[in-house]
């Protein structure tokens, strides 16, 4: 199945490539995007799909090793800058893990802090299932340096790191639910009690909240599966810790069956866009996944207008 794959991505990249636009990575798989802007540029963190085999990670399911940024000036042409994080590089992490899950990366005073969710080698000192780390780095491609302990007092997967107006930040992630907490100002510990934010769906609400804020309304956005797959969903309100109410659909669920959508926003040049991902390179096997970007319109209201899913 992995050398069908291979073929599969082969054929695929060499059918997509010509004038397309979306995927928009096609050296590799990737998935769970992060867009970020700093200065004149988009870069981008996502995860870094690749296909277990016998012996490394668990066959049929998500593997990932590492983390690649790539970056463009005209979301078109894509640099990448090769790995950033690797999960032999991480002091606390499995060497056998194979989940470096989807993360974040935000600029503070100069330095950029890399947030990824991955499974510790030690379930006495860190517990079982996912913790989130923190590498750092003064140059968006790094080198990132990875603190040597996950996060305390955060367990699960998907975080996003959200700063305020007035400098506070946020960290945001999924367990199951959705969870936030304001963060010290050295980015890297918690400074309040973790919270949950308001009325979202009791079932289906597994990972990726995105937060973002404009014209004074908080968007905390998340993908939701109600059917068969994941839609992404927001809902909002006047403070980033909630309390959130729901407020629409931003993309339906995935035409090609991709169980997993996971996203970021970014405001680049006046235009809107939302990144999200789809299985594009991989038709048979949605766990080796494909960045997209779209353009996103609001309403007058504030609402945001459905995204429909292109690949052009
Ligand atoms: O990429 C692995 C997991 O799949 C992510 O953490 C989720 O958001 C989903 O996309």
């Amino acid at each position: 199945p992995a050398r069908l794959a291979m073929l599969t991505f082969c054929f695929a990249v060499l059918f997509l490539h010509a004038g397309a636009q979306n995927p928009l990575i096609r050296n590799q798989y990737s998935a769970d995007p992060t867009a970020r802007v700093f200065g004149d540029r988009v870069y981008i963190y996502p995860s870094h799909d690749i296909l277990a085999t016998e012996g490394k990670g668990r066959v049929g399911w998500f593997c990932m090793e590492d983390y690649h940024v790539f970056s463009s000036a005209n979301l078109t042409d894509w640099t990448d800058h090769g790995v950033i994080v690797t999960q032999n590089k991480v002091p606390w992490v499995r060497p056998d893990s194979y989940s470096m899950w989807a993360p974040d990366c935000i600029e503070r005073n100069g330095k950029y802090y890399f947030y990824f969710p991955t499974t510790p080698n030690d379930t006495v000192a860190y517990g079982r299932g996912f913790r989130i780390g923190v590498a750092v780095a003064d140059k968006p491609t790094g080198p990132f340096v990875p603190q040597p302990e996950p996060i305390k007092e955060v367990r699960g997967i998907d975080p996003n790191v959200f700063i305020d107006n007035d400098g506070q930040a946020y960290l945001y992630w999924s367990a199951g639910n959705i969870y936030g907490a304001k963060l010290k100002s050295n980015m890297l510990e918690l400074d309040s009690e973790v919270k949950t934010l308001g009325e979202l769906p009791t079932k289906g609400l597994k990972e990726g909240p995105y937060l973002f804020e404009r014209n004074g309304i908080y968007y905390l956005t998340y993908p939701h599966v109600e059917n068969k797959t994941e839609r992404l969903e927001y809902a909002t309100s006047d403070h980033p810790l909630g309390p959130f109410k729901f407020a629409g659909v931003i993309m339906d669920e995935s035409a090609s069956g991709c169980w997993t959508n996971h996203h970021s926003f970014i405001q680049f040049r006046n235009q809107w866009y939302l990144f999200y991902h789809d299985k594009d390179y991989s038709p048979r096997f949605d766990k080796a996944r494909s960045i997209r970007a779209d353009s996103l319109f609001f309403n007058a209201d504030g609402t945001i207008k459905k995204v429909i899913p292109t690949l052009r």
